[in-house]
């Protein structure tokens, strides 16, 4: 009964978007098209399994002590399955070198960590037909020197970290090989320091020569990017790896694109902004979605203005098949699981609104200076029935409506997340 109900709430949907000139069908296979690469690290607030040398607190630390987070590969992943049968949608699976899977008693200092390490990462992912992302981890671990890695002016820290990203980069390359997949594998260093420096150039020299070393070898099942910030906790003087040096050194590097990740500018500052800019550049543009509240605070993504807008850019830019949409929070004060998939939906909802917009008539009327018009058919489409066909995209991919997840995660805590020490 409640079925029948919605499909004729779908069918009246699509007629009250068809009179407005869009095809509701068409917006629905193209979003499940796109796949959408969720960030493991939401499952346990970013901790990895190379403890105990990432205790060290070095500002990338998520708050909250929510009970039942994941300790080891399998729960990690049993996790990361209840999430996925309740979020629509193609799915890829974003690691950290942190979460090499290791042999009982077995430590591996991370520039020595190699493919097999991840290997049970890559069986799990072709199992479930799903991609995997990459990341070097330079940060929770005591080879962060004063706060430096790649920029460190001590040639041992340095060097380490260099074998860190090379080696973590031959992972990225090898299990694109194992999953016959491009794998995207993004450098994020926390360089900066707290206080004015008083050099600035020598580490942004330092990381440039690093970055050269890194980048060296060419890897065909790679695609490689630098994810730029502005500030940081305890980096609030400067960041190293700032925009203007990122988008510097990836205009002149072939294969390195520029990562925005939209906790990493000034508040006022929007990325939904900034994606066609970089698209009359780069042919790619991967993307942290993020839900930064007064700073970079990694909250969970929801269905709101700016995770729309960046959506919205990206579909008028033609971009979706550039824009590599990967997720970055991590809240440890509510069910982990729940965060998962209240963050992956929001940006699905997202970008199913995004392909529900008269595109094409709006740039008409900005083009014809009639910006009353534009501005007028822009809000009034905030009021068509959205939900009916977001409920539709939900029953075609056989996950439950909004309204009706929450109680699976409910069962799922009482049964497993509660029995974890
Ligand atoms: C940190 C960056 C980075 C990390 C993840 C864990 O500010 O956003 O992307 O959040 O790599
Ligand atoms: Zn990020």
């Amino acid at each position: 009964m409640k079925g029948e109900l919605r499909v004729g709430n779908y069918k009246d949907a699509e007629l009250k978007y068809a009179k407005q000139g869009i095809d509701t069908e068409n917006a629905l296979k193209k979003l499940g098209d796109k796949p959408i690469s969720i960030n493991c690290w939401q499952g346990d607030d970013v901790a990895g399994f190379d403890s105990p040398e990432n205790d060290v607190v070095d500002g990338l630390r998520a708050t909250g002590n929510y009970p039942g987070k994941a300790r080891n590969f399998a729960e990690l992943t049993a996790d990361f399955d209840k999430a996925c049968e309740l979020i629509p949608g193609k799915k890829r699976l974003n690691l950290h070198a942190s979460y090499a899977v290791f042999e009982p008693g077995e430590r591996v200092s991370r520039d020595r960590i190699e493919y097999r390490h991840f290997a049970p990462w890559a069986g799990y992912a072709k199992k479930r037909g799903i991609g995997l992302d990459f990341n070097p981890t330079c940060f929770g671990h005591s080879n962060v020197r004063d706060g430096l890695t790649l920029s460190s002016p001590d040639q041992h820290i340095q060097q380490f970290w260099i074998g860190h990203c090379i080696q973590s980069r031959r992972i990225a390359d090898a299990i694109g090989r194992e999953l016959s997949d491009v794998v995207l594998c993004n450098v994020w260093i926390p360089d900066g320091f707290k206080d004015i420096p008083a050099d600035r150039i020598g580490p942004r020299l330092r990381l440039k020569s690093a970055l050269d070393r890194i980048f060296e070898q060419p890897l065909e099942n790679v695609v490689d990017c630098v994810e730029s910030k502005l500030f940081g906790v305890g980096l609030e003087s400067c960041t190293v790896g700032s925009l203007e040096f990122y988008l510097g050194y990836a205009s002149r590097r072939k294969g390195v694109y520029c990562l925005l990740d939209n906790g990493h500018f000034h508040p006022t500052e929007t990325v939904s902004d900034k994606i066609s800019s970089l698209l009359c550049f780069f042919d790619k543009l991967p993307l942290h979605i993020t839900r930064p509240v007064r700073w970079d605070s990694d909250h969970v993504p929801l269905f709101d203005d700016e995770t729309r807008d960046i959506c919205k850019e990206i579909v008028r830019c033609g971009a979706l098949d550039k824009a590599l949409i990967g997720l970055d929070f991590f809240d440890a004060s509510i069910n982990r699981i729940a965060a998962w998939v209240l963050g992956t939906r929001s940006v699905h909802k997202s970008l199913l609104y995004a392909l529900l917009q008269p595109d094409d008539k709006l740039v008409e009327l900005q083009d014809a200076g009639d910006f009353t018009q534009k501005l007028v058919r822009m809000e009034e489409m905030k009021t068509l029935p959205f939900g009916d066909v977001w409920n539709e995209y939900c029953a075609r991919n056989n996950v439950p409506y909004d309204g009706e997840w929450m109680s699976e995660i409910v069962k799922y805590e009482q049964n497993v997340l509660r029995k974890r020490g």
